[in-house]
């Protein structure tokens, strides 16, 4: 009787967990959880779009939170199947795209903000990753980050002198670790550095803000490169798996594999039990 009761507790605990897992892939790109200053477990909140939630060829204007530059139709950008780093979906950002998605409740704290990036070989033009720290439609804006993809080079528009190469026809990662607390950012390519330890709040604009306002996926009239799995999470994971150990949802792709994980381990230690009880 007390081993049904364990086991019950056990399947209780992985369904509650599941559910939980479950909420969060659920939640990736609601406009709702664009900041843990917006979700129940604040210490915690992340954020993420594969664009895979979206049907292939949606315009993605005042779509899962996304929009053209100054809430601008003209400046949208498309879900497209054409390539993908996650299927079905990337977004196709080409000539008029400037898609913004903004954050609120970024303050403080370490996060990293990553994503993939794929650039044709036929690419030409000068497309730009960009994040600001201050952003509103119409202003005011003040940028942090701006990174340009031109003739083979990725290059820090605001120091040209750091710049890498970078390969085609093949998806990149990048990741920008931002820290609010002492006021620095990094950022990364294909597994090496572009800088580290530059300002934040002055990366690019000046007189900055202690906050991160918004990625801005900017085309400046060039041609198609694609971007997908793009996440936002606390730079420390222990905050992510404390989270989803409460089974709670974070809104988290990271956060739903740890639970994943955790339901592995739980089954695990439930086959062990059941062996030593026999
Ligand atoms: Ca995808």
């Amino acid at each position: 009787m007390k081993r049904t009761m364990k086991l019950f507790a056990l399947f209780a605990m992985m369904m509650a967990m599941f559910w939980g897992a479950s909420s969060a892939m659920a939640d990736t790109s609601a406009p709702g959880n664009v900041g843990p200053g917006q979700q129940s477990e604040g210490a915690a909140g992340g954020w993420s779009d594969n664009f895979d939630s979206y049907a292939t060829g949606t315009n993605l204007h005042n779509v899962g939170g996304w929009k053209g530059w100054d809430n601008d139709p003209t400046f949208t950008a498309f879900t497209t199947d054409d390539e993908a780093a996650s299927a079905p979906n990337s977004v196709d950002i080409n000539f008029a795209s400037d898609l913004v998605h903004e954050y609120s409740g970024y303050t403080s704290g370490q996060w990293v903000f990553s994503g993939k990036l794929f650039i044709p070989s036929s690419y030409t033009g000068q497309s730009y990753l960009i994040f600001l720290n201050t952003y509103a439609d119409g202003g005011p804006n003040n940028w942090s980050t701006q990174i340009y993809f031109q003739d083979g080079m990725v290059v820090n528009a605001d120091d040209t002198t750091q710049m890498l190469p970078y390969t085609t026809d093949n998806w990149l990662d990048w990741e920008l670790t931002i820290d609010l607390d002492a006021d620095t950012q990094d950022f990364m390519i294909d597994g090496a550095y572009l800088y580290q330890g530059r300002s934040w709040k002055d990366g690019a604009s000046g007189g900055g803000a202690a906050n991160i306002g918004a990625i801005d996926l900017f085309a400046n009239g060039a041609t198609t490169v694609y971007y997908d799995d793009l996440m936002l999470m606390p730079a420390s994971p222990t905050a992510v798996q404390f989270d989803t150990m409460s089974a709670t949802s974070n809104g988290s792709m990271t956060g739903a594999l740890l639970a994943l994980a955790g339901l592995s381990l739980i089954a695990g230690m439930a086959i062990i039990s059941r062996r030593r009880a026999s």
